[in-house]
């Protein structure tokens, strides 16, 4: 299943139970009261965050969540069961709008919102008895639950992202730095899919840097891109390759347009020139590296663990 970083959902509380009509019925009298209880409420359905969960590819087709409906009211007084919720399982991280309003955010494990309720239940005719009203027949049916189309947003937590146009590098930086095997090729697009890798410093401390593939040669967005991943990243890796004739200012300035509306503010980039020579780095990179050789690596690697490892 392709990685899956946002969906649509429809979600709706489940139907109230009915009120009941019922009149009390025992022998020897004629003309019981009226006995008729309450329906149950429908259950509501919650978001729940489970960490079990690493993205939102389950919602490719579980589309529509209900709750359960509220059970009638029945004769003798009884009051209908409520209806059970529906627990929908989303990973942390995972943020809701409605209507491209942003209306929850469950970042932790457990965290738990409401997200359709269920409908009130229906009013049995017991309870419109009176002492100038004995043989009540109304009732109050149940109420519909709340309905809704949700956009979920996925962001995985990653410490850092590798960004940059196709052919510069990601892939084969993200496999040196990690070990992380993502598809290393010689020809553009040839990674759809983000690809995660663990870097590792000295003291076994683990940083996620994700490789995203989503730009189009001229810089746009791809479609299915995942730029979105960037969002949760403290540090941008911005690849960029020595060897592409298009002077890099031209092909730094598309990328950095690109991602901008993705990114977090607060995010610090740096630009890592490839195919290059760690020794005599361009002046537009922070930092050089020649993949292939395996050169600059370690460097680079300290580097990153040291930045993302200040408090
Ligand atoms: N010589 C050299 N080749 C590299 C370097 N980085 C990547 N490559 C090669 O360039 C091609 C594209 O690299 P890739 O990592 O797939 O680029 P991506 O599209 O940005 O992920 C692959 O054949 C890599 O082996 C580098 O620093 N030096
Ligand atoms: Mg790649």
């Amino acid at each position: 299943m392709p990685f899956t970083d946002r969906a649509r959902i429809h979600v709706e509380g489940g139907h109230g139970g009915g009120g009941c009509l019922s009149f009390r019925r025992e022998k020897y009298i004629p003309k019981g009261g009226p006995d008729g209880g309450n329906g149950g409420r429908g259950g509501d359905v919650l978001l729940v965050a489970d960490p079990e969960q690493v993205d939102l590819s389950l919602f490719r087709h579980a589309v529509h969540h209900k709750g359960r409906p509220g059970m009638p009211g029945e004769g003798q007084g009884k009051h209908g069961r409520r209806g059970d919720d529906a627990d929908v399982r989303v990973p942390p991280g995972t943020r809701v709008s409605r209507d491209g309003e942003e209306i929850a955010r469950l970042d932790h494990p457990g965290d738990r919102v409401v997200v359709a309720r269920g409908g009130e239940g229906g009013v049995g005719n017991r309870a419109f008895k009176s002492s100038t009203h004995r043989t009540p027949r109304e009732t109050v049916p149940g109420m519909p639950g709340e309905r809704a189309w949700l956009t979920l947003e996925f962001v995985a937590p990653v410490d850092g992202a590798l960004v940059g146009l196709p052919n510069s590098g990601k892939s084969a930086l993200l496999h040196a730095l990690t070990g992380a095997a993502a598809t290393v090729a010689p020809y553009p697009q040839s990674t759809r899919e983000p690809a995660f890798g663990p870097l590792e410093d000295e003291f076994a401390n683990l940083y996620i840097l994700v490789d995203l593939p989503g730009l189009a040669e001229d810089g746009t967005p791809r479609k299915g891109d995942h730029l979105l991943q960037c969002r949760g990243a403290r540090l941008l890796l911005h690849c960029v390759s020595e060897e592409d004739p298009e002077p890099a200012a031209d092909r730094i300035a598309r990328v950095r347009e690109a991602i901008a509306p993705y990114r977090a503010d607060d995010a610090v980039e740096w630009v890592i020139a490839t195919f290059s020579d760690p020794d005599h780095p361009p002046a537009w990179a922070d930092y050089a590296v020649e993949t292939e050789l395996d050169a600059g690596i370690d460097r680079l690697r300290v580097a990153i663990a040291d930045h993302l490892g200040e408090p």
